[in-house]
């Protein structure tokens, strides 16, 4: 088997921060974390803003611009911002800062589709800000848009034109089959560093099977021009990724995905997460891939042609 990438997603636009206190906010703790996670064998940090008064998620430039430089400076992971932003978003907003920053990699969601984040409200909680809440009730009828249209503004205007790499988002079968699409159509090319998405309700549900089957379509839609990465949300992140490793796959942690480090117990932080999905690729006998060998293996444009 190959080396193995793990990807860390230091904090996302799912969780709230009444949820953990160790959820990154403000430019200086995603700045932290990140670096933290870095030194603990992540090459690739997934980066989403928000903004630091109220934690909400947010895709300005100004609050990217709290952590991006440091991580630029103080690490030598790929930065890879996302396009998906907040479901809440505006296609426009979502790009504003990935679009100044030009970074070595984005990601970028396949497909239209449900992001229900409502269940998560389950137990009456003490919500620190009064926008908490309603996000996530609001979430019953929230339609996340990524239609060909909007993928294709992307891949054009990241891809094309400032020269990123993508982590392809893939919550469903039909994702697999977009991303045929794009790669006829000439708009991408090989190899495709494809993310499978568990666990998000309105996508792909947490089972092994699913697994399997993403990677006999993938097979067969893209032979040997893929690789393979998972993140499950929730209590299914690490049993999930754990299979992508022993199958030969790519991981992805971080608080984005899941809060917590075993049943029940919320993760320290991001690093705690990487430090434990380390150790286990490691005893399954993989090697951590470090960022210069991302780089070759994704073939990206380096880290000196990004806007940091
Ligand atoms: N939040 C994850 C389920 C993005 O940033 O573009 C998927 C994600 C989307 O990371
Ligand atoms: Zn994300």
């Amino acid at each position: 088997m190959t080396g193995i990438i793990i990807t860390c997603a230091l904090t996302g636009s799912i969780h709230t921060p009444s949820m953990s206190a160790h959820l990154p906010v403000t430019g200086e703790e995603i700045a932290r974390q990140g670096i933290e996670a870095a030194q603990a064998g992540a090459s690739i940090l997934h980066l989403h803003a928000r903004d630091p008064v109220t934690g909400r998620p947010s895709a300005a430039l100004e609050h990217f611009n709290g952590f991006v430089p440091a991580l630029a400076r103080d690490t030598d992971a790929v930065l890879n911002l996302s396009t998906g932003g907040s479901a809440v978003m505006s296609l426009d907003e979502r790009l504003a800062a990935p679009l100044a920053i030009a970074p070595e990699m984005a990601s970028l969601n396949m497909g239209t589709m449900n992001f229900a984040l409502y269940p998560m409200l389950g137990r009456d909680r003490n919500w620190q800000h009064d926008w908490e809440k309603p996000f996530l009730e609001n979430t019953d009828d929230l339609v996340f848009r990524n239609t060909p249209r909007d993928i294709a503004r992307i891949l054009t205007g990241l891809g094309q034109e400032r020269g990123a790499r993508f982590e392809f988002e893939c919550y469903d079968l039909s994702h697999l089959y977009m991303l045929r699409h794009f790669a006829d159509r000439g708009l991408i090319r090989p190899p495709y560093f494809i993310q499978f998405v568990f666990g998000v309700l309105g996508g792909m549900g947490p089972d092994p099977e699913n697994l399997t089957h993403m990677i006999r379509i993938a097979d067969k839609l893209f032979a040997g021009d893929y690789l393979f990465s998972v993140l499950a949300a929730g209590r299914f992140q690490m049993p999930l990724v754990t299979m992508a490793a022993a199958m030969g796959g790519h991981v992805r942690v971080g608080l984005e995905d899941s809060l917590t480090i075993a049943r029940g117990q919320l993760a320290q932080s991001n690093a705690e997460q990487v430090e434990k999905i380390r150790a286990i690729v490691e005893r399954l006998g993989r090697v951590v891939m470090t960022p210069d060998e991302v780089r070759g293996t994704l073939g990206l444009k380096g880290a000196e042609g990004i806007n940091a």
